[in-house]
């Protein structure tokens, strides 16, 4: 019984823990497969997916080379990492003028909605001293300094905006004079996987149908076995079925739509059901 009553408190703990939690964070991306060595965490209620690691280069820099950093980013395949947005203007700042909206608790900013939302910081206080569980999560947050965001001051076209980890404000600066710290994030869950195929749908070539090959014969970012829009005006119909016909029975890659080695009744079934609809859906192509 004893034991029992201590498990049970135990878990009360925890789901305490958890409703405190501003935003539940969802590690993505381990560096061992299947384990918890999480390299990004996404963000449920922003979709967004934050990398772990909140100073990966180690160092300030320009506004244009955190951006470039940020875009030439690889984390176990996944691509397509940027810099935070600031919104402009934000009803939430603290300050409204003409300059735009700025201060404190500009929550309309994915960096803003970061230090008060999901990681519980206060206005005017560093995030190293009031945050909450999810703020170990991450390493490396630079909690007394500044990280520029990807959004430009409309303004001034040589400032763009930036985001203080130490005090909670936004503020623009020189993109060229000024250095500051990056910290990448990426749109929606990177990690996942719709049609369960060990491909995640952001790099998914056919993000409803399991094709872990991503065969795609023609280069055009719809793997072969959803794309039998052979002609590319994005939509399946009769000349795509024309040209299949023309291939049938030979090994024509582009017909194969199954990768079964020949065009035959099973590229015609694929063809059928997908008729009158676009190729895809597929993660490559917005
Ligand atoms: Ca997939
Ligand atoms: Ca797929
Ligand atoms: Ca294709
Ligand atoms: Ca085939």
């Amino acid at each position: 019984m004893a034991i029992k009553s201590i498990i049970g408190a135990t878990c009360i703990c925890l789901a305490v823990a958890s409703f405190n939690a501003s935003a539940a964070l969802i590690g993505v991306l381990p560096a061992t497969p299947g384990g918890t060595d999480y390299q990004a965490y996404y963000d449920d209620a922003a979709d967004l997916t934050w990398l772990a690691n909140a100073n990966a280069v180690a160092d300030q820099m320009s506004w244009s080379a955190a951006n470039d950093w940020a875009a030439s980013l690889n984390v176990e395949g996944v691509t397509g990492w940027r810099l935070a947005d600031t919104l402009q203007l934000d009803a939430s700042c603290d300050i409204q003028d003409a300059s735009g909206s700025y201060g404190y608790n500009c929550t309309g900013s994915e960096m803003g909605n970061l230090f008060y939302n999901v990681l519980g910081g206060s206005a005017g206080i560093s995030i190293s001293i009031v945050h909450n569980a999810n703020y170990d999560l991450f390493s490396n947050i630079q909690d007394d300094d500044s990280y520029w965001t990807a959004t430009e001051w409309e303004l001034i076209e040589s400032n763009a905006w930036m985001f203080n980890m130490g005090s909670g404000t936004q503020h623009p600066f020189n993109k060229k004079d000024v250095l500051y710290y990056a910290w990448a994030v990426h749109d929606g869950d990177v990690s996942a996987d719709a049609d369960d195929d060990g491909v995640v749908d952001i790099i998914d070539n056919c993000t409803l149908v399991p094709n872990p090959a991503q065969r795609d014969t023609d280069s055009d970012g719809f793997g072969n076995i959803c794309d039998p829009d052979f002609d590319n005006t994005l939509v399946v119909n009769a000349s795509d079925l024309a040209y299949l016909k023309s291939m049938f029975f030979t090994t024509d890659p582009h017909a194969d739509l199954d990768g079964s080695g020949f065009v035959n009744a099973g590229d015609l079934a694929i063809l059928k059901t997908m008729f009158f609809g676009p190729p895809g859906p597929s993660g490559l192509v917005p």
